[in-house]
């Protein structure tokens, strides 16, 4: 069996859950955040850096490495795994997200999308079936279903024909999936903001008895109260023993609610993206680090964390690196920020596994 998902602890009268995800890479003790890699490197950072983090499963997208370099280079190279040189678990985001929010000119129809590469200017359409051809390429360990995902203030008609659509599509993608052994297939849940949808969808994606479930259409332009009340009433009601994961969620409180509901795994851009505009997160918020206060501080960037970069170098330090538009200013303050996140949601692990999660982090779930 090259996937197996193993319920450790259910704790304090939430939803909240510690589980062992195996896959053929590795296991991803969950809850888990996994950074992001779009376009097969974690921006920034080199596996030998993310190997001394408690980093265990990365991302990766079929938007991007489509238009550059294509799948085919990638599998001729031997999969994403060796390209990369990352042996740990991937898992590939399906590109249908990415088309909406990347391409102008896209034109959605029941058979896929079609839309102009922002690379070259050619003519390029992603169906259910070839973005899973094309992540049978790539070869992660986790393929993502092509979805539609309409915008956070989309009306009801809308996202009613996009939670539709989606469905069709993913039994298409299922239909194309031909590396069911090595590669499992995460069905996405849409549905906006609207409770009867959700359920609608996650009724008719449950009986599909796919390896696991994604929660989309979350964190897409909705209010931000309404992204826990959606993920509050949608995780509890997916399958109790297979991974959960929300799409693209990302602060502090959204994490630390989400896994209150029941979510196993998260992506963001955050922590790369803050970090090559030299800002940190540290204890829950954000710092600029080329502010003129850090000029003389010679205490390290966090003086409770323990990565690379806060065990060896000061403010002082990181400010003149970004005054300075140094390379590796972006590179420290980045491992930092994944560190912090990472385990921002290992420590939630072991306190669900010490049954104080709700103690130990009520100052996040009120
Ligand atoms: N669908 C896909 N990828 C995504 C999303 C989605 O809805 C989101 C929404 N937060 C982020 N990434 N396929
Ligand atoms: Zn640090």
């Amino acid at each position: 069996m090259k996937f197996s998902f193993q319920l450790q602890k259910k704790c304090c009268n939430t939803q909240a859950r510690a589980a062992i995800y195996s896959t053929p890479h590795g296991i991803v003790e969950t809850p888990r955040f996994m950074p992001v890699g779009t376009i097969a490197a974690v921006k920034g950072i080199t596996p030998n850096q993310l190997k001394n983090t408690e980093v265990q499963m990365i991302l990766a997208n079929t938007y991007h490495l489509h238009l550059q370099p294509g799948e085919s280079i990638i599998k001729k190279a031997g999969g994403l795994h060796k390209f990369m040189h990352w042996d740990g678990p991937i898992l590939t985001d399906s590109g249908g997200f990415q088309v909406f929010s990347l391409s102008k000119l896209r034109e959605i129809s029941e058979s896929g999308v079609t839309f102009r590469s922002p690379k070259d200017g050619r003519i390029i359409k992603l169906t259910p079936e070839k973005s899973i051809d094309i992540q049978n390429a790539l070869g992660a360990d986790v393929i993502m279903a092509f979805d539609e995902c309409p915008p956070g203030n989309a009306d009801y008609q809308i996202v009613e024909s996009a939670t539709n659509r989606t469905y069709r599509w993913l039994k298409r993608c299922i239909q194309a999936h031909n590396r069911v052994e090595d590669q499992a297939l995460f069905g996405i849940v849409q549905g906006g903001t609207f409770p009867q949808l959700r359920l609608q969808a996650i009724s008719s994606l449950i009986e599909l008895n796919l390896p696991g479930y994604a929660i989309g259409g979350v964190s897409v332009g909705e209010d931000s109260s309404l992204i826990q009340d959606i993920v509050q009433f949608s995780a509890p009601l997916l399958p109790e023993n297979k991974p959960r994961y929300l799409m693209g969620v990302g602060t502090y409180k959204e994490i630390a609610m989400a896994i209150a509901s029941g979510i196993d795994l998260f992506d963001c851009v955050i922590p790369t993206r803050f970090g090559r505009h030299g800002t940190a997160l540290v204890a829950g918020e954000r710092w600029n680090l080329k502010n003129s206060k850090f000029r003389e501080d010679f205490r390290p960037l966090d003086e409770k964390c323990t990565c690379y970069t806060c065990l060896n170098f000061t403010r002082a330090y990181l400010n003149h690196l970004v005054r300075s538009q140094e390379m590796l200013g972006y590179t420290l303050l980045s491992l930092h920020n994944i560190t912090e996140l990472v385990k921002f949601t290992q420590d939630i692990r072991k306190s669900i596994l010490n049954n104080s999660f709700t103690e130990d982090f009520k100052s996040w779930l009120t």
